[in-house]
């Protein structure tokens, strides 16, 4: 618990409030807030408020000050929770991950942004050329994502419309060797943009090829013709508006002009007795098509930048018994949190994953934790807590959920509106306590989030105008065909389904909730398998002002993340604990009852020996089978007494080994 400050910048940690309610945990934030204290601790989870102003509290001098120091011997920041995650990965091979959440606007990419350049700054001391060129390629990787993944908004200038989770592989040395990124790419709205030259740079760092990256910008080109090009319908049939576009496509991508205009206007279908024939589009047809095609260039291009940019980062050659075990610290940063006027299948999404996200928050640091001492006989007392998994099986659950009604809708032969969806998620959901409905003008609403719960996680409301489209894969065959037969073969090579025929693809593809679904179910059991580390954002208002605190928002935020609950479980918990042998073997050094072996009846003996001592034993409880320590600090003193004894043991050994020889 980091006690450094002047009780002027309020407390640094919330686990020191002297009552834990909401009021004094409200007025600390402020405090802080105005104080530029951005960061506070609940323990080992960062609080951070967005400052809305460049702050002097980053950059080399402040990095050396985090490094490799306790959590509790700095103030409150990002660094010291990089810094621990990086010590347990280091010191104790753990893999660990950085969840970093909050809704949208409120700090995340900035702060995965210097956790990532933390972690860059402290390894690799001695400059290996390797080492340096995945960090490079890492850091410059972000530079590139964030180009074609991220959009203004009304909530936030620079949002991700893309999550991301990026896995960073370290040799025995504690050096990164390579990584992975995993996107959840959603928003497939699509993002015209100049590629800056900074961005051309990083691309060519990266690795990128001058054929690569003439062939982005060549699809960047496609898709913008394709944002303004028209269709008319003159007497019967539908016509492309000016042959020039049809003409500049087909330069761009390497193709026949024929073929793109017939992609455009026709599409090929298998009949029932298995002809193939074309049929021509009506006006609305082909205007739908041409969106769809542009937007899945997008999504091809996304992926396939991120694949490529894997392909360069990707560990190879390492040899377990060689080079140690290979650990990982994973880094998330995603959409957050986002309900705008008009709500549509894509914030479903998003906030669907966020409360995912904040189920495993849930699970690991207040569930866990309580069955913890509950398992090892420690007397606590139970916090409540508001656990969002109904809303969670709401969405998610098979055969009655959000997502599974949807999927059927669009499975369902024939006319299916969303309206009629909209009715057969009535049918099936009515009576949940989180799901209500009503009809608005023309466009129906659902809403998600509890009604009577207070205070609780924003209720979302959603139009279904458009959730049945955007959850279908939308494209025709033929795109992706004319795609596929472009002499252009960075191109080629992002369409491999594009080699089907029309008979071959009648299976139903996964939907696109489903795909979401799946993808986030995937990513929350890697989070769940690593230590987690968390940093919790919020956004102090809505006008981007570095100076307004407003209290009502951000009570909410507060509220609804869970902070309270996690201060209260941290207060009534224990910072630390290990099983006795594990414990024994690294401290027993420390204690003249222990070192080299102990005498008593039992590990747990041993440890009461070593905690008497050192005089802590009122900071401690003693479980079935582990240690609990209260506080950091009884754990910093044995901590430096080990490293204090440390080379004088290696001293001793060596003298014993030569006496040997
Ligand atoms: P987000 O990632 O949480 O939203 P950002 O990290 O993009 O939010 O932050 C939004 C803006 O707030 C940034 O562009 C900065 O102007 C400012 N900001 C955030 N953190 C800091 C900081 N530590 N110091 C100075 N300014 C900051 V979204 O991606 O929309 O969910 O999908
Ligand atoms: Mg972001």
């Amino acid at each position: 618990m980091a006690e450094l400050e002047g009780l002027e910048f309020g407390k640094s940690d919330f686990v020191l409030l002297d009552e834990v309610n909401m009021e004094q945990f409200m007025e600390n934030l402020k405090l802080r807030f105005e104080k530029a204290r951005i960061y506070t601790f609940i323990g080992e989870v960062v609080v951070s408020v967005n400052p809305y102003k460049q702050m002097d509290i980053y950059g080399k001098e402040a990095i050396d000050a985090y490094r490799g120091r306790e959590l509790y011997e700095n103030p409150p920041h990002l660094y010291a929770v990089a810094d621990a995650a990086y010590k347990a990965m280091k010191r104790r091979a753990k893999d660990t991950c950085i969840v970093i959440s909050g809704e949208s606007g409120a700090g995340k990419t900035e702060a995965s942004k210097y956790i990532m350049q933390y972690i860059a700054a402290i390894t690799n001391p001695s400059q290996r050329a390797e080492v340096e060129s995945v960090k490079n390629v890492l850091l410059k990787s972000n530079c590139v994502l964030e180009a074609f993944g991220n959009a203004k908004t009304n909530r936030n200038d620079n949002s991700s419309r893309f999550g991301k989770y990026m896995d960073i592989n370290f040799n025995f040395n504690g050096d990164p060797t390579g990584g992975h990124i995993n996107n959840y790419l959603l928003e497939k709205s699509v993002i015209y943009l100049s590629l800056s030259l900074a961005v051309l740079s990083a691309l060519q760092v990266i690795g990128f090829s001058e054929e690569e990256i003439d062939s982005i910008y060549r699809i960047l080109g496609t898709i913008l013709i394709l944002g303004n090009l028209q269709f008319e319908t003159d007497s019967e049939s539908v016509q492309v508006v000016g042959l020039e576009a049809v003409s500049h496509i087909a330069g761009l991508t390497t193709t026949k002009p024929d073929n793109v205009t017939k992609s455009l206007l026709f599409r090929t279908v298998a009949t029932g007795g298995g002809e193939v024939i074309e049929k021509g589009h009506t006006e609305k047809e082909a205007c739908f098509g041409r969106d769809a095609f542009a937007k899945a260039l997008y999504e091809r291009l996304f992926c396939w930048i991120v694949a490529r940019i894997n392909a360069v980062i990707e560990v190879k050659d390492y040899n377990p018994v060689l080079h140690g075990k290979n650990t990982v610290i994973g880094v998330l940063d995603i959409y957050g949190f986002e309900i705008f006027e008009n709500n549509s299948f894509e914030q479903f999404c998003i906030n669907y994953c966020n409360e995912k996200l904040q189920q495993l928050f849930i699970e690991l640091i207040l569930r866990q934790e309580q069955d913890e001492y509950q398992r090892e006989g420690i007397t606590w007392q139970h916090i409540d807590y508001f656990n969002n998994q109904i809303i969670v099986d709401l969405v998610e659950q098979p055969h009655k959920g959000i997502i599974s009604v949807l999927d059927e809708a669009c499975l369902t032969v024939g006319k299916v509106t969303d309206t009629i969806c909209l009715e057969s998620m009535d049918a099936k959901l009515g009576q949940h306590p989180h799901y209500t409905s009503r009809k608005v003008g023309q466009t129906s609403n659902a809403g998600m989030g509890p009604p009577t719960w207070e205070p609780g996680p924003p209720t979302g409301e959603y139009s279904v105008e458009g959730f049945l489209d955007k959850n279908k894969d939308p494209l025709f065959q033929d795109f992706k065909r004319l795609m596929y037969n472009s002499s252009n073969p960075v191109l080629k090579e992002m369409w491999p389904d594009g080699q089907l025929s029309i008979t071959e693809v009648t299976k139903r593809p996964l939907t696109a909730a489903t795909l979401f679904k799946n993808s986030i179910v995937a990513l929350v059991d890697k989070l769940g398998c690593k230590e987690p580390y968390y940093v919790r954002c919020i956004k102090p208002n809505e006008m981007k002002s570095p100076v307004l605190f407003d209290d009502a928002r951000c009570q909410h935020q507060v509220a609804y993340l869970g902070l309270l609950e996690n201060v209260r479980v941290r207060r009534a918990g224990f910072a630390y604990r290990q099983p006795y042998a594990r414990f024994l073997q690294r401290y027993k050094m420390t204690c003249e009852y222990t070192w080299p072996n102990h005498l008593m009846e039992t590990d747990r003996e041993a440890v009461e020996a070593i905690v008497t001592q050192h005089g802590f034993q009122d900071d401690v409880a003693y479980g079935h089978t582990k240690l609990f320590v209260r506080t950091p600090r009884s754990l910093f003193t044995l901590e430096q007494e080990r490293a204090a004894l440390i080379p004088i043991l290696v001293l001793f050994l060596q003298k014993v080994w030569r006496g040997a020889l």
